[in-house]
């Protein structure tokens, strides 16, 4: 078994069908070289001033992380936003909830020696599981080509089915995803992933932006993480998505709301 992938130009409603069956799928190329480029630049610094502060058990110890990417990267913003992500989170998340946002961003470089990351749900920061509802999905931006070498992603397909949720997998029930730079991989919140060893003697840098329900607390605390000129420089749908809204009328409201009257 290998994830399925489409081209960009593919219709969505099949590659929904794919990703609802086997809870990952890649679309190939979907971002043009010069933006992955761009969003590359952005964060290097980034990643060489922090990257080291959130290596753990789980994150790995040669690996580098960076948060805040609205922050770091003004062309992330096409990445997080891309339409084509948008209308597979809109078909995923809107039966359950007003409007959906980012849960977190977060660049990913896994270095040369890296050791397989543990495998996990992404919706594991959610204390409950309700089956036949997503609580988020996740979108992994090749910013590298991913290679069964350098660390490309294991997923265990159709283990967002899996009546018993707290069944681990291990790393023999998985597949790796492989893809070109400019490609990404989409997991359910709810599907068994983990970041790949890296055997290879090159970095692999992925984006990974995830998108929750909007009821749902965000995992990365946007308001605190981008200071609020920056975030007041991006777009509107943008700004929604980093929480700047409020789910209807009812929950996450302020005086000034506009769509709450
Ligand atoms: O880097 C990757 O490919 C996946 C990382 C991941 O799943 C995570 O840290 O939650
Ligand atoms: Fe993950």
């Amino acid at each position: 078994m290998t994830v399925q992938s489409f081209a960009a130009t593919d219709d969505v409603a099949e590659i929904l069908a794919a990703f609802r069956r086997d809870g990952a799928v890649v679309i190939r190329d979907l971002a043009p070289p010069a933006l992955v480029d761009a969003v590359a630049a952005e964060l290097r610094p980034a990643f060489d001033s922090e990257g080291t502060r959130s290596q753990s058990d789980f994150n790995g110890y040669k690996t580098l992380r960076v948060s805040a990417i609205l922050a770091h990267s003004r062309h992330s913003a096409d990445l997080i936003a891309h339409p084509r992500i948008m209308a597979i989170a809109d078909a995923i998340l809107l039966p359950h909830c007003i409007n959906y946002r980012i849960g977190s961003c977060t660049g990913i470089e896994i270095l040369p020696g890296e050791e397989p990351q543990r495998l996990h749900r992404d919706d594991g920061i959610y204390p409950i599981r309700m089956p036949g509802m997503e609580w988020q999905i996740s979108s992994n931006w090749a910013l590298d080509d991913f290679t069964l070498e350098n660390g490309g992603t294991h997923v265990v397909l159709g283990s967002h089915l899996w009546k018993d949720v707290n069944r681990p997998p291990t790393h023999a029930d998985s597949v790796q995803a492989t893809m070109s730079r400019g490609s990404v991989l989409l997991y359910m919140g709810s599907l068994w992933h983990g970041g790949g060893a890296n055997r290879s003697n090159r970095p692999r840098m992925g984006l990974v932006n995830t998108y929750s329900l909007g009821w749902l607390r965000q995992e990365e605390n946007h308001y605190l993480a981008i200071p609020r000129e920056i975030a007041d420089g991006y777009p509107e749908n943008v700004r929604r998505l980093m929480g700047y809204q409020g789910h209807g009328r009812l929950l996450g409201w302020w005086p000034d709301n506009p769509d709450r009257y």
